[in-house]
């Protein structure tokens, strides 16, 4: 592993150099574990997924259904507002551009943001835009493993910067939902858990949008 054969000074001096490293942050090797309150259950058997509001169709999937859903891998790198990055990191999971490309999703034409509900009433909001994008994923693997669940087993949102993809808007790490169990397609936007306690809304790394005022 590159992680073992470089130190962490070196590996963020790469980084730096090749401009992966976003202003405030610092490269770490690990991966930090950040969430309020509890880390709920999993069972297989009551587990549902809910797409509802501005949608034409709504649906609900079991964990067998949603993992019959047509999957993707990306390599991301993930910034937190707490200061840390991590590099290349790889996950599996669900687009939500294939899903409404495929007609899985049918979103009307006036949804303009999405909120993810997760586990305990936490929520996150992205604008749609950024939903559809490369950089969003709602992912049920990390490095080839089911996601911890300290990380957000069985299912979480997903958001970072995939090198060379300039084009790509790239947020703080927290608007990707642990233990995400819906997804609300909504015309006007509402701020989600974080983003009430202070967190910008929009929360663009590069532009280090950490906090509202
Ligand atoms: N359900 C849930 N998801 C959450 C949070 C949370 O409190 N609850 N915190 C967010 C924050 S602030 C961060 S930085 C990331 C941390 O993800 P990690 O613990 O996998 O590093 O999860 C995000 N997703
Ligand atoms: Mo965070």
């Amino acid at each position: 592993m590159i992680n073992n054969l470089f130190g962490r000074r070196e590996e963020e001096s790469r980084m730096r150099l090749e401009g992966r490293l976003p202003p405030g942050q610092s490269l770490t090797q690990k991966f930090p574990v950040l969430h309020y309150g509890p880390v709920p259950r999993f069972d297989p058997a009551t587990w549902d997924f809910r797409v509802y509001g501005d949608v034409e169709e709504e649906v609900t999937w079991t964990w067998d259904e949603f993992n019959k859903l047509p999957r993707t891998k990306v390599k991301m790198d993930i910034h937190c507002v707490t200061r840390w990055s991590k590099f290349d990191t790889e996950w599996e999971g669900v687009y939500i551009s294939t899903l409404i490309d495929e007609g899985f999703i049918k979103p009307k034409p006036d949804a303009k943001y999405i909120i993810q509900h997760a586990e305990y009433g936490f929520t996150a909001n992205v604008p749609l835009e950024l939903a559809r994008s490369d950089n969003f994923l709602l992912a049920t693997h990390f490095e080839g493993q089911p996601i911890t669940p300290d990380h957000g087993y069985p299912l979480r949102g997903i958001v970072g910067n995939i090198p060379q993809r300039d084009d790509l808007k790239v947020v703080y790490f927290w608007k990707g939902a642990k233990w995400v169990r819906a997804l609300e397609f909504r015309s006007d936007d509402k701020l989600g858990f974080w983003e009430q306690a202070g967190y910008h809304n929009e929360a663009d790394v590069w532009k280090e949008q950490r906090f509202a005022r």
